[in-house]
């Protein structure tokens, strides 16, 4: 499949969150069966979320709007107003969500450095737990992001999930996991996602990734945490009507859309190959589908000259700031996409 626009191929590598729908997405869509899922009524909703509960090895799951709800809701229903949450200091939640957790929910975060493989050291979280005195906020959660976004998509092993489960719960502290990607994670270790989800009391992950679906997370936990969430999510606004419309892109996503990741790995990695040989360019080592580089320091050109001269050549891709890129392997790009993107960025920087 390939991004169309005005008769040209383009290339987008900003995310995997601009994947379209499938044709085989757009159709159970348009054919989904659908009830007030406030009510409970959503047959489809109810189909996604048994799924979902079931892959995750938990209870029960709610589908939510994005991976910032799921995420929102589950730090909600974790703690109360006053309530600390550790969060790595590069993690997505800390940097880009809002503050939506301080802002609506008097959660208090405490920053732990992210190490650069996505970990926080288990030293560091016991560090950070607080002990009980009348002048500290009460530490309640932990929070890990698997696989890491800005630690360059690398996946948390199961074996570390656990060490940070068993840390966080000899202190009656509650384990919850960012995993917007965290099937990516699954398939390159190659280990059943219901490992990676074992340690903690809720993990959210995203539909609306690398799983092809426009619209879309899921929170999973004990059916207990679960309900409690349900509230918060209406709470937030989160309580939708017809969701089957959506929750059925979603079930095309868990059938059909996740052993295919491999292959975005693949094609991340081949980026990662030509990348590296373009001179002026620096790559970062490739874990899953997300593929961080940067301009070589003798380089004179802008980042916004960068990403400009790219998309004149129909090749889409994020500027971090300072001299820092990100491109996103997905189900819309293939081989040739890939070779189409080195082609136009050796181009580019032969003129830099
Ligand atoms: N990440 C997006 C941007 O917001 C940066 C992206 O393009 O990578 N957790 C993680 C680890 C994420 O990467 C994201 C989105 C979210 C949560 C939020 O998901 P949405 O966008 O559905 O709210």
């Amino acid at each position: 499949m390939a991004f169309i626009k005005d008769g040209k191929r383009i290339v987008d590598l900003r995310s995997d969150t601009v994947t379209q729908p499938t044709p085989e997405m757009r159709e159970a869509m348009f054919n989904a069966e659908v009830g007030d899922d406030v009510f409970g009524d959503d047959p489809t909703v109810n189909r996604l979320e048994a799924m979902a509960a079931e892959r995750m090895g938990k209870e029960a799951a709610l589908f939510v709007a994005s991976g910032t709800m799921g995420n929102l809701v589950a730090l909600l229903t974790h703690c109360q107003r006053g309530h600390e949450a550790i969060l790595g200091d590069q993690s997505h939640t800390f940097l880009n969500e809002a503050g939506g957790a301080a802002a609506l929910g008097g959660i208090h975060p405490r920053m732990v450095k992210n190490q650069p493989d996505g970990t926080l050291l288990l030293p560091d979280i016991q560090a950070a737990i607080r002990d009980e005195n009348v002048h500290h906020p009460r530490t309640r959660l932990v929070c890990l992001e698997n696989t890491h976004n800005y630690c360059f998509g690398t996946p948390l092993r199961a074996e570390y999930t656990q060490a940070v489960g068993e840390l966080a719960h000899s202190h009656g502290l509650k384990l919850h996991i960012d995993g917007a990607r965290i099937f990516n994670a699954a398939v390159a270790l190659c280990v059943d996602v219901k490992e990676l989800a074992a340690p903690a009391d809720s993990i959210q992950f995203c539909l609306s990734k690398g799983l092809g679906a426009p619209v879309g997370s899921l929170l999973c936990g004990a059916r207990a945490f679960i309900y409690e969430a349900r509230r918060n999510r209406k709470m937030v606004g989160g309580g939708m009507r017809q969701a089957g419309v959506l929750a059925a892109a979603g079930i095309v996503s868990l059938t059909k859309m996740v052993d295919r990741l491999a292959q975005d790995h693949a094609n991340a990695r081949r980026l990662m190959q030509g990348i590296a040989e373009i001179p002026g360019l620096v790559v970062e080592p490739v874990h899953t589908n997300l593929v961080f580089f940067r301009f070589a320091p003798e380089v004179k050109m802008s980042e916004a000259e960068f990403v400009q001269a790219l998309e004149q050549r129909d090749v889409r891709l994020l500027s971090l700031g300072p001299r820092r890129f990100r491109v996103v392997t997905h189900c819309w790009i293939d081989a040739d996409d890939i070779e189409s993107a080195l082609d136009a960025m050796r181009e580019v920087m032969r003129k830099a």
